[in-house]
Parts: structure tokens; sequence; C-alpha cells
């Protein structure tokens, strides 16, 4: 299968016509990448101070905005740098919003949209835990925002002003990624997720769904022999280009590269036009049981 969906899109606002998104839409949802070369995020000259990696907090990967709150976190950057980047990350996540709502017609009333985030490390050598390692190919779960069955899909642009591509690896589909998985994951504790949610450690209740999700992010992550064997491809996303994944079915690493931005959109699974095709509904029918 290949893997990649072109969208020859050239600006932020362009109008789709009816079968550039039914094909958009389909692509998405059996896994592939709406990949867009000619998507590129412009930073204006007074903007390249955004170009340091000094800006992040040591301690997270990305700085990641709240656009209704307008707040910025993980940065240690001045003022100055802050309501730079805050403009910067307000205008991605509008140009963003309305590009998805254009393309994904069939998803309309229903996108709701998540974190904005800025990830100006270099990826190559940055030194994080294993779970939090990007490198490792894997699915998208976060341990405090659970999704609850909606789909997860993110919108990236690379903004490097340097040349440099994102480099991505892409491995196993959903079902091989369960299939494999899956019999290794026990069932949550009783009580585990409103215990977790009321010590504040996660923003609503993680369903035996999340908990699934969860526990493939980290197992997939943490298994090294699988990391070597699993067959995967590779992609090199150059600056001035933009790519649509729904990371949460689609297993990915990033190896390398610096200076890319990130908008997250949360989906309902009943708003799929395959919703059978979602992670929540191969896993239902793996596990027999209803998991939200
Ligand atoms: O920054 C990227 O290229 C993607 C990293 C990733 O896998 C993630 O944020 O979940
Ligand atoms: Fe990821």
């Amino acid at each position: 299968m290949d893997i990649l969906s072109i969208c020859t899109a050239t600006n932020w606002g362009v109008e789709f016509k009816k079968n550039e998104q039914e094909t958009a839409v389909s692509a998405l949802e059996s896994g592939k990448i709406i990949f867009c070369p000619q998507l590129s995020f412009n930073i204006d000259s007074s903007e390249q101070v955004l170009f340091t990696p000094y800006l992040i907090n040591k301690k997270t990967k990305n700085i990641s905005f709240n656009l209704k709150e307008n707040r910025l976190k993980g940065i240690k950057a001045n003022q100055k740098h802050q309501k730079c980047l805050k403009s910067v990350l307000a205008r991605f996540s509008e140009q963003s919003n309305r590009f998805m709502n254009s393309l994904f017609f069939h998803y309309t009333n229903s996108l709701n949209m998540g974190r904005t985030s800025y990830r100006p490390v270099q990826i190559k050598n940055r030194k994080t835990s294993a779970r939090k390692d990007d490198r490792r190919l894997h699915i998208d779960a976060f341990a405090a925002s659970p999704s609850q069955g909606n789909r997860i899909l993110r919108l990236f642009s690379n903004i490097n002003p340097y040349g440099e591509p994102r480099v991505w690896r892409i491995g196993d589909n959903f079902k091989e990624v369960a299939q494999r998985f899956l019999p290794k994951i026990n069932k949550p504790i009783p009580g585990s997720a409103k215990f977790l949610h009321w010590l504040g450690i996660t923003k609503n209740i993680r369903t035996h769904y999340d908990h699934i999700m969860l526990m493939l992010h980290d197992r997939m992550k943490l298994d090294i022999d699988y990391q070597k064997q699993v067959k995967y491809k590779e992609i090199s996303f150059p600056p001035g280009t933009s790519w649509i994944v729904s990371t949460d079915q689609v297993s990915h690493a990033t190896i390398s590269g610096q200076y890319v931005l990130e908008q997250t959109f949360y989906l309902p699974t009943m708003s799929m036009a395959n919703p059978e095709e979602a992670p929540l509904h191969i896993l239902e029918n793996f596990t027999g049981l209803y998991l939200i």
C-alpha cells in the first residue's frame, strides 16, 4: 500500500472539490498520510527569533499552546519571545482549523481542536525516557488526556529554515499492532480510572479503551526486539510541506528534524465515514467487549 495520499493545496484557505474531500477522508481513515507538498506555513522575518532550540523548558518535549486560554506551556523564554510565539501558534492553529474543516467536509461540526505545539528541539539526539522517545515506533495515546474513543488527528508543518526534513518511519498497520500486543495487555485494575481522575493524574476518566491504547503505546516503545525487527517505510517531509495523520491508528516514529508546528484535533468515532476502521472498533472486535 502506498502510505501517502497527495493533496495539491497551495494555501490554507483553499476550497476543495467534492471528489478531493472524499479521497482525503477515505485515505485518512484507511491509515494513509495526507501529504501536502506545497502547503507551507509562513514565518515572517520579524518572527525568525523562534528558531532557537533554547526556548524550551528542558523537562518537556514540546512547547504547547492552548488557543482558547491564550496560554503557553513548556517555555522558558522572555516576554517578547512568548508574545511572538503565541501569535505564530494562534495563526497556525486558526489556519489549520480552517484547512481541516474545508478538506474534511464530512467531519463538519465534529472536529474538536486540541493543543497546538511547537517542536524546536532536534529529535536525532534528544535525550528522553523510553516511554517518551518518539524515535521508537508507536501509536499515540495521551496519558493525562484520555480520548475516550475519540480519534486523534494531527496536522504537522515543517518550518525548518535550514532545509532540514522531518524524517518519519511508518510501521505495521493498527490490526497488526493489536494482534501482536493485545494478548499481553491486562484489564485495568477496578476503580483505578476513578482514582487517577480523583488524583488529577488524568483530566477525565481513562476508559478501558484508553487503558488499552496507552498500554499499546508503551508496550510498542519498550519492546526492543519489536523495534529492531518490525518492517517500516521511511518518509522525509521537507521544509515548506505539511501532512495530516491519524496518529492513534498509524504507527509512526520520528527519526530526525527540528522546528515543526503541530495541531491536534479530536473526532468522535461515530462521525467517521467508515467507523469500523477506527482503533475503537478494531479493539472491540478483538476483545469482544464494549470499551467505552
Ligand atoms: O514531532 C513529530 O514529528 C511527531 C512526534 C510524535 O510521534 C508525537 O508527538 O506523538
Ligand atoms: Fe506520536
